[in-house]
């Protein structure tokens, strides 16, 4: 079996975090890689940012098409592109966001989740909304770092983080919480450990139900809204993404 993790921001450091965390949480026999769009934004905290890198994040499941990848991970909070990187393939594909919120009620009736900055707390909001889990998540918090503070000054980043945390812990009358970036997926023992309460981080996450999605042999549905695309020409600067037939591999 092998798992993808695309991290939609273009930093290199920050996919290496990723790929370390899902390498650390795999199940033996569980191959995981990790890889970047080559063009987009460098951090992910906005809806522009989020907007630009769902391209790169279509162009890294078209790549992973052709390496037979048995299912992929979206690996931003944001969950950028996620419906439409279904439509283009029959493998499992997985928003880190949804995973954890998913994992978040099996273990808790209410969770808070701590995110980066407060602008980017609507997109969490959004999400919560479109898949359904707003009655479950109490607040959205954010420790107001920015994205590439996690790479650049991790240990500032991460007291606050625990900061936040512990008031998500002591106000807000949860269960869990959940992490609010990719970037944060090298984090979660060390948090878990100075808030002492679950914390459900969504690369993680997302490793194990893309095992168990894969264990089970079900993979994203061809029926309905979430088939091949059709066959269509595309122009100008996007071109290179004109498809006769699918699917790609
Ligand atoms: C993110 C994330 O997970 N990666 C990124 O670049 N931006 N989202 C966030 N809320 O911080």
């Amino acid at each position: 079996m092998h798992i993808r993790l695309i991290n939609p921001n273009t930093t290199a450091g920050m996919t290496a975090t990723i790929g370390e965390a899902a390498k650390r949480i795999a199940a033996p026999g569980t191959q995981t890689s990790a890889s970047n769009p080559e063009s987009g934004p460098v951090s992910i905290e906005s809806h522009f940012d989020e907007a630009i890198s769902a391209v790169g994040v279509l162009e890294e499941i078209t790549k992973g098409e052709r390496e037979q990848v048995d299912a992929y991970i979206i690996a931003c909070f944001g969950d950028p592109g996620l419906m439409a990187a279904r439509e283009l393939t029959r493998a499992p594909v997985i928003g880190i966001a949804e995973a954890a919120f998913h994992m978040a009620t099996l273990i808790s009736t209410r969770f808070s989740i701590v995110t980066t900055l407060g602008r980017t707390g609507i997109i969490a909001e959004h999400l919560l909304d479109n898949y359904g889990f707003s009655h479950h998540c109490r607040r959205v918090r954010a420790a107001e770092i920015p994205v590439l503070d996690l790479e650049e000054d991790s240990d500032a980043a991460l007291v606050r983080i625990i900061d936040e945390c512990k008031r998500a812990r002591d106000e807000d009358n949860i269960g869990a919480i959940v992490l609010g970036c990719g970037g944060m997926a090298d984090l979660t023992d060390t948090i878990a450990e100075a808030v002492g309460l679950p914390i459900v981080e969504g690369v993680t996450a997302a490793v194990k139900l893309s095992e168990a999605l894969v264990g089970l042999g079900l993979g994203t549905s061809k029926h309905g809204d979430l088939a091949f695309p059709r066959p269509k020409t595309f122009t100008g600067s996007f071109a290179a993404l004109s498809h006769q037939a699918f699917p790609l591999k």
